[in-house]
């Protein structure tokens, strides 16, 4: 006999499963896949609350790939979201929680060997690929700033690592001159030009890593993540909400983070726009983004505020040589729908980058003066 489950669509009959595998209320009613994100495969999951109202999850399959200990970053993300926890419960504002699995922990690991996690639904809200407006970038920007303060008491030693040398540039450059050695799937001719941009910004990719080991930037818990759709912003006011996208919280520098912030959130164009025209460093929303950071993590050292616009163009470095180099290994790392979209990524990163280039001095400008007026 066939059972009334096993008539659902494949993704509700995922959906639902793993939902039973965590100790969450009410019945299950509905689940579908969300497709923002380039790592982690997301649900949400509707259940019917004994009221008559519907609440929501977010059921997470943790990538593997990228994820070489899956039950680490969980580990990082329980105290990361207690420690929070600890700071805004009470305060009526939403915050990320996961919800204990029925065996133990905060994980269910499939017959697979996949890891799940359940979150709270941050409702009433949306992420956003591009920006919109200035607004939004000061909110996203405050966001973030305020993540860090808030973890800025958090012992960097009680996280491990869960991708080691993520920002580690010099490290990244390496591996992609290693493909573009052995070309593994014949993708090099292509892209000689992209190769040779990336070749000659050498040593801008480890200013920021010198830096550190010099002693000149604190190490501090950072997001080390900071995309704009990184960021809930509430529907009705365009406020941001909650930070979310945690799997990378773990020691770094404030330029990672002010850096990829600014990368994500100051063009018109998507990520992987083909139209290069439209990729535009627009220094309203750079101006948006500074006075957001900078007002929202007053711990920031002066070392640090200098670090920001050496941060912008590092990290849109580092993120076009990772692209880049997962092209040449055939996208296995990051999620493609379409051949080339690495590549479009790419080409979207170095225009931003020459644009930054071109524009430092008016950036630096603009982080002096906020710097000062926080002073
Ligand atoms: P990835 O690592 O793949 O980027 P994310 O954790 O960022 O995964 O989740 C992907 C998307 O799912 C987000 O951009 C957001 O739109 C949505 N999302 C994730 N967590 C939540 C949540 N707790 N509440 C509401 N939406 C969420
Ligand atoms: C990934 O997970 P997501 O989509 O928020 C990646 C970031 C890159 C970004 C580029 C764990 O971010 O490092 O900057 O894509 N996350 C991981 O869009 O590698
Ligand atoms: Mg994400």
């Amino acid at each position: 006999m066939r059972t009334r489950t096993s008539l659902m669509p494949p993704v509700e009959e995922t959906v639902r499963s793993i939902g039973q595998e965590f100790i969450i209320d009410g019945e299950f009613i509905g689940g579908s896949e969300i497709e923002a994100g380039h790592i982690n495969v997301t649900y949400v999951a509707r259940y019917l609350q004994m009221d008559g109202s519907e609440r929501r999850y977010i059921l997470q399959c943790i990538n593997g790939y990228v994820f070489k200990d899956p039950v680490a970053v969980v580990r990082n993300v329980e105290r990361v979201t207690q420690h929070i926890a600890a700071k805004l419960e009470g305060s009526g504002e939403q915050y990320l929680k996961m919800y204990p699995a029925r065996r133990g922990g905060h994980f269910y690991e499939d017959a697979k060997g996949r890891v799940w996690r359940c979150y709270n639904f941050i409702e009433g809200c949306r992420s956003y690929d591009v920006v919109e407006s200035t607004e939004q970038a000061y909110e996203a920007a405050s966001a973030f700033g305020r993540f860090q303060d808030l973890v800025s008491d958090l012992d960097v030693a009680s996280l491990v690592e869960t991708i080691p040398s993520f920002h580690h540039t010099p490290m990244r450059f390496a591996r992609l001159m290693d493909r573009a050695a052995d070309d593994p799937i014949e993708r090099l001719a292509g892209v000689v030009e992209e190769v040779q941009f990336l070749k000659d910004r050498k040593e801008l990719g480890a200013e920021l890593v010198s830096m550190m080991k010099g002693g000149l930037l604190p190490v501090r818990v950072t997001h080390n993540d900071t995309k704009l759709n990184n960021v809930m912003m509430d529907e009705r006011s365009g406020q941001a909400v909650c930070v979310i996208d945690l799997d990378t919280v773990m020691p770094g520098l404030a330029a990672y983070d002010f850096g990829d912030l600014v990368r994500t959130a100051t063009s018109a164009a998507a990520e992987d726009e083909q139209d290069l025209s439209k990729v535009e460093m627009r220094m309203p929303m750079f101006e948006a983004l500074a006075r957001g950071y900078i007002k929202a993590c007053p711990s920031l050292t002066a070392a640090e505020i200098h670090s920001l616009v050496t941060g912008c163009k590092v990290i849109t470095l580092e993120v076009a040589i990772r692209f880049l180099t997962d092209y040449l290994e055939g996208d296995l790392y990051f999620k493609t729908e379409r051949e080339g979209q690495n590549l479009d990524r790419v080409r979207v990163q170095i225009t931003l980058l020459k644009q930054m280039e071109e524009r430092e001095a008016e950036m630096e400008e603009i982080v002096r003066r906020f710097a000062d007026s926080e002073s």
